[in-house]
């Protein structure tokens, strides 16, 4: 299997977590979707990573779907419970903290124009998306260790690489002093050796 996928890309790291948390071996074949010479759109006609080409060449996007299907193939250790309602309980949580990412990744996008284009009440809306998101996780981690209890689902590694990502664009959200049980939480999963190997480069 290959997986495609830029060094930066939050959706990328949340795979190449999975990947490593699941020690399933996988070659990583860096490509930057808003280079001119990419190959990005020949696997996906989106043109986003990241995509997984699984053994048969078959190529395989976006992460969500990506996070399932190596969860079907290696189901040990599970990182979305058999369950179909905790399944949905885990998505659920994964779509928020991706949404979370969504919202990042076009201010980062808007704030690249020239700043005459740039549209602040966009901006703003986007801030209040990122804002309301980790509330949300924020109210979610009452229960246990991790979003949902006990045990480490593929909900906790799409959060941890959203306030990764948050880090590495937006060092001026201070998102660590407004949501101390985020903080608490997302400093143990940072310390695992899946998010150090993955750590988006300076
Ligand atoms: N929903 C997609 C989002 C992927 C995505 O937005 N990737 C960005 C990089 S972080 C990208 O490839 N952007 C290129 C583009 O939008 O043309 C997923 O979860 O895989």
């Amino acid at each position: 299997m290959k997986l495609i996928a830029s060094l930066t890309s939050p959706f990328a790291r949340k795979i190449r977590v999975l990947l490593l948390e699941k020690d399933i071996p996988c070659e990583l074949q860096v490509d930057i979707p808003w280079n001119a010479d990419t190959r990005v759109p020949h696997y996906n006609p989106l043109g986003k990573v990241p995509v997984l080409l699984k053994e048969d060449g078959r190529p395989l996007y976006d992460s969500p779907v990506i996070a399932e299907y190596l969860d079907t193939v290696i189901t040990s250790p599970q990182f979305i419970p058999e369950d179909r309602c905790r399944a949905i309980d885990v998505k659920q949580l994964e779509a928020l903290a991706d949404g979370v990412v969504d919202a990042c990744v076009t201010i980062f996008l808007e704030r690249k124009r020239p700043p005459e284009r740039q549209d602040m009440e966009w901006i703003d809306r986007q801030q209040g998306k990122i804002e309301h998101g980790l509330q949300a996780l924020e109210k979610t981690l009452l229960d246990g260790p991790y979003l949902l209890g006990e045990q480490l689902t593929l909900a906790d590694i799409a959060c941890a690489c959203a306030l990764g990502y948050l880090d590495f664009r937006f060092p001026d959200i201070d998102w660590r002093s407004e949501h101390p049980r985020l903080l608490a939480y997302a400093e143990q999963l940072f310390a695992r050796p899946s998010f150090v190997k993955t750590r988006p480069p300076l």
